[in-house]
């Protein structure tokens, strides 16, 4: 008790972070797994960590909002990089929208990464419309294994275009990599293809083996980083290289992509 007292007071006079509670609040965030109220905004570490992860000082926090068809893995996704966990089986459809929280640490850079998670669900699309806009970066998802859900990406991305910043930085990702090649009906070219048309980067992901997972938002983060230190003008970084040497690198005789 006398600990969760003690978490609580740092937390509340960190301003930033009780702004992020307040908003949670103030815009009447269905979440899948926490409801923030005002009377419990912190009640325990355990939620504590779920808010913010781990309590350590950050550099720089950068929203990053998840997008795609309901059933294409973004939560899996997103809790395979949180808690390195996959959960198969039961498929229990996102309401509204979650987030949570995971500091990296880039070249000395401690950067914390806000990652909303959306309901693919049409239903949502009012409240989920709402957190494009000041989203730094935007992982939008298809589903190898779901020739309707690469097929909406162009209407997501007419919806980003719409609700979202002009500068977001905005990656493709085709994930459930790991199902067999007979399941598979969108060709890695096809989604290569189709990012290079909109220019937006590009990579496979898997949620269950955890095929590219950390790359991908690492590579997001570099490149958030490279764009807030102003590099981006100058051409230092390119994420799509960055995603080439780090896939190649990773690259073993067992693996079948
Ligand atoms: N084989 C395989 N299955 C996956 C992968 N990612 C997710 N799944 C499965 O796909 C189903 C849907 O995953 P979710 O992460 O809940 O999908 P979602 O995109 O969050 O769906 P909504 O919340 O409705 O928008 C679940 O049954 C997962 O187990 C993956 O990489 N490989
Ligand atoms: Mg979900």
């Amino acid at each position: 008790m006398a600990e969760n007292r003690i978490e609580r007071k740092r937390v509340l006079s960190r301003k930033s972070k009780s702004e992020d509670v307040k908003s949670v609040i103030e815009n009447g965030v269905s979440a899948r797994r926490t409801t923030i109220t005002n009377s419990n905004v912190v009640s325990s570490k355990a939620q504590l960590s779920h808010m913010y992860g781990s309590l350590t000082e950050t550099d720089l926090t950068f929203k990053i909002v998840q997008l795609g068809d309901s059933g294409v893995g973004k939560t899996c996704l997103l809790l395979k990089f949180r808690d390195n966990t996959f959960l198969s089986g039961n498929f229990i459809s996102t309401v509204g929208i979650d987030y949570r929280n995971k500091v990296i640490e880039i070249d000395g850079t401690k950067v914390k990464l806000q990652i909303w998670d959306t309901a693919g669900q049409e239903r949502f699309r009012s409240v989920t419309h709402a957190y494009y806009r000041d989203a730094h970066a935007l992982l939008l998802l298809y589903d190898v294994t779901n020739k309707i859900s690469f097929d909406n990406i162009r209407a997501w991305l007419a919806e980003i275009k719409e609700y979202a910043a002009d500068d977001v930085v905005i990656m493709l990702l085709g994930n459930k990599t790991d199902c067999k090649n007979s399941e598979r009906v969108v060709r890695k070219e096809d989604g290569e293809n189709l990012a290079r048309e909109y220019n937006v980067a590009f990579m496979e992901t898997s949620a269950k083996t955890g095929l590219n997972v950390d790359l991908a938002f690492t590579a997001i983060a570099r490149e958030l980083l490279s764009k807030n230190s102003g590099e981006s003008n100058k051409s230092s970084f390119k994420v799509q290289d960055y995603i080439r040497e780090q896939t190649q690198k990773n690259t073993c005789v067992n693996c079948t992509i």
